[in-house]
């Protein structure tokens, strides 16, 4: 039709709905082109659905991608990231800076898209949070987007239940999800998915690009399944469009998505990848390559597109988006500010939560009552105590909440105070989450509640750690203050063996960036680190607890558990300090240390014991901190950890022992245990005693 030629003025509303799509068409093309990588195919197919979700439907004030009440869009199908900058770009979205003020210029610039894939852009292979501004989330390993939407979908439901008040509907947020065959074969997206059907999450609204396509090939090659079927009986409204370009068929459908009552919403979009490339179309070819240049002239040719124009963004097209999302966008802001103002004349205490969660901050007295126990040397379980102080923190801060994957009572996170209740259905003001057996999905949805600006956490043994993995790593990726409570952290859960005990997870959680572990090692140190990591507004955490009680060390003989901020510190010393041998340990190995020290004190040995519950915060600490808890002169080093030695050298040099996991565990009473694997006093006083020979 050529329309990206001609005249706007000329053009229907039709047309420059066409236009607009095309633009987000060649304007993906061209970027892959130019990057000579990324996928092309899937921004050609669902150019449409992005254009009519954004520009018809989308509550989304460019001019403020952080207003609270915004819809959220998800681009689960990361590799169609094109799709996303495109959106972002045309829409005029502004970027903001991490102090939340909008600087003035635009999120993603053309110039951007012109450096699709390249150091610096704005416009990275996928969809990276945090990083460009109108990012809602982290995508690209299939399935964490929706999962992560569901959080999102929670996210509002609490805060809508919570914060609502007659005549004032401060949060009334939909959340759009846009996957593909790849995010619906991830397991993690079931998991969210059942759940989402259980908890009847009716804002949230997932359209899945039915392509028949992924990397090898055609779907035909392993997943047949019913996946409507598989919705319906989750409990989810499917909807069919089947023709991606309908604009109207599309609008139409999201529509009834907003007027469903009960269940979310899973619509089956039945689309062409490559639409329009005439020798790419429908193959997977056109997923995660180049069209090439031939093709690429003919796709524009077959859009009615000019063949040689690159990055063209037609007259009219930007002024289309602002009249469409903008113009929505701002008038909702604007309404929503006002009611707001008035909101905040009436409630002035809720406004001012609403404020401080949007700025991550902490309300006043947020850490008040927390306990102080008493030197016990029967003690209690890190698991234990730190039930203690999540039932003291969920009631200082409102929107601090959480749960288990059906392990609540065995971590000890349920919040049992009154009025603390569960999150369903009926009651989406509990602060009781209940994930079920699902850990991948609860970490994604942790996530997600995370980006909704709560203060979540999600529990589970540590040992299953492993299967939330991928979305700790995004929270660390995306720097949210996701919290993971993982309890039966080593040996303690003796008697269910080696399936149940970790060996390499301290190490493996350890080498994930911008993620704080704690193993803290009584319950004054559990304390401890839950005031360290409430603090960070920036940075998930795991916190590592012990099944078993622990010894709660009389802090008037030794250090306070307040060192525990600085990630290691000097629990217990030789008289007079200067030590000619170092112990150092984690968790419940902690006591042990200080067992074999009291022995070693008595034959005349100066010993030191350095309580280490976090190596990453110790790392953060000035060197001279550091030099004073493990002087580099002081090689005589013993490391104690009931997990894998894997890295301990770095603390214990060349020539210091450690005293771990390099097996994996077995199946019997734990004292049976610590014989077998060597957490015994008399070996760490026997290995300090080598050590010292030896320097
Ligand atoms: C967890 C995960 N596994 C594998 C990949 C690599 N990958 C990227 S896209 C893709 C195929 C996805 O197929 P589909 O979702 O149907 O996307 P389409 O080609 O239809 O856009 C794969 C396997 C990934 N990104 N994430
Ligand atoms: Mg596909």
């Amino acid at each position: 039709m050529g329309a990206a030629g001609a005249n706007v003025v000329n053009l229907t509303d039709a047309q420059l709905d066409q236009l607009c799509v095309n633009t987000i068409r060649t304007l993906s093309i061209d970027a892959v082109q130019q990057a000579n990588s990324g996928h092309p195919g899937t921004p050609m197919a669902l150019a449409p659905l992005v254009y009519t979700i954004w520009n018809r439907v989308l509550r989304f004030d460019p001019q403020n991608p952080i207003w609270p009440n915004r819809d959220r869009f998800v681009l689960s199908n990361g590799h169609a990231s094109m799709l996303l900058w495109s959106a972002l770009h045309l829409s005029g979205t502004q970027a903001v800076n991490a102090n939340y003020e909008t600087l003035g210029q635009p999120s993603v610039k053309l110039d951007d898209i012109r450096r699709f894939r390249q150091l610096d852009s704005k416009a990275p292979g996928h969809p990276e949070y945090h990083w460009v501004s109108g990012v809602e989330t982290t995508t690209g390993p299939l399935g964490q987007g929706i999962a992560t939407s569901v959080g999102m979908a929670i996210g509002e439901k609490w805060l809508a239940h919570h914060y609502n008040r007659p005549d004032f509907e401060i949060f009334d947020y939909n959340i759009y999800a846009v996957c593909g065959d790849g995010c619906l074969m991830e397991g993690v997206a079931s998991e969210a998915a059942s759940l989402a059907g259980h908890l009847g999450l009716d804002n949230l609204c997932w359209v899945y690009d039915n392509n028949h396509i992924t990397i090898e090939g055609s779907t035909r090659l392993a997943f047949t399944e019913d996946v409507e079927t598989r919705f319906l009986a989750y409990g989810w409204n499917v909807l069919r469009v089947g023709d991606a370009n309908d604009l109207d068929r599309i609008e139409n459908a999201l529509n009834i998505f907003r007027k469903t009552k009960g269940r979310p919403t899973f619509i089956v979009l039945d689309s062409h990848i490559g639409y329009g490339a005439p020798n790419k179309q429908d193959t997977s070819a056109a997923h995660g390559e180049p069209l090439g240049e031939d093709e690429v002239r003919l796709a524009k040719q077959s859009y009615g597109w000019p063949e040689e124009a690159k990055f063209l963004v037609p007259e009219g097209v930007y002024r289309h988006f602002a009249g469409g999302v903008g113009t929505r966008g701002a008038e909702a802001r604007q309404k929503w500010t006002q009611l707001f103002g008035a909101y905040r004349a009436k409630y002035p205490d809720l406004a001012n939560e609403i404020d401080l969660l949007q700025r991550r901050e902490l309300p006043a007295g947020w850490d008040r009552n927390l306990p102080v126990f008493p030197p016990d040397p029967k003690g209690i379980a890190g698991r234990d105590a730190s039930g203690k102080v999540l039932n003291v923190l969920a009631q200082n801060i409102p929107w601090f909440l959480g749960g288990s994957a059906d392990l609540g009572p065995s971590n000890k996170t349920t919040l049992n105070y009154t009025g603390a209740g569960d999150f369903q259905a009926e009651t989406p003001g509990g602060k009781n989450l209940h994930f079920g057996i699902r850990e991948h999905a609860m970490g994604a949805i942790v996530n997600g509640l995370a980006l909704s600006k709560l203060r979540p956490f999600g529990a589970t043994f540590f040992i299953f750690s492993d299967f939330a993995r991928p979305a700790i790593r995004l929270a660390a990726l995306m720097e949210l203050p996701s919290l993971f409570v993982f309890t039966h952290d080593a040996m303690g859960d003796g008697e269910d063996g080696p399936t149940h005990q970790p060996v390499e997870h301290l190490a493996s959680l350890r080498a994930i960036p911008g993620l704080i572990t704690l193993r803290p090692g009584d319950a004054n140190e559990v304390v401890e680190a839950y005031r360290y990591v409430l603090q960070l507004p920036h940075q998930p955490a795991v916190l590592a607890l012990s099944r078993q009680p622990l010894p709660t060390l009389d802090r008037s003989k030794y250090a306070p558990a307040s060192g525990v901020a600085q990630g290691a510190y000097v629990l217990a010393d030789a008289p007079g300090g200067n030590p000619e041998v170092i112990i150092i340990a984690s968790g419940s190995e902690v006591s042990l240390a200080v067992q074999a020290h009291e022995n070693l004190l008595t034959e005349g040995i100066r010993s030191r014991v350095v309580s280490m519950p976090s190596w990453e915060i110790f790392e953060h600490q000035p060197e001279a901190y550091r030099d004073s808890v493990l002087p580099p002169n002081v090689k005589a080093r013993v490391a104690v950890e009931q997990a894998s030695t894997f890295g301990w050298e770095r603390y214990v040099g060349n020539s210091g022992h450690v005293i771990g996991m390099n097996t994996f565990g077995a199946s019997a009473p734990l004292k049976e245990l610590q014989r077998k694997f060597g957490f015994e006093p008399d070996r760490v006083v026997a290995s300090a005693k080598k050590q010292l020979s030896r320097t």
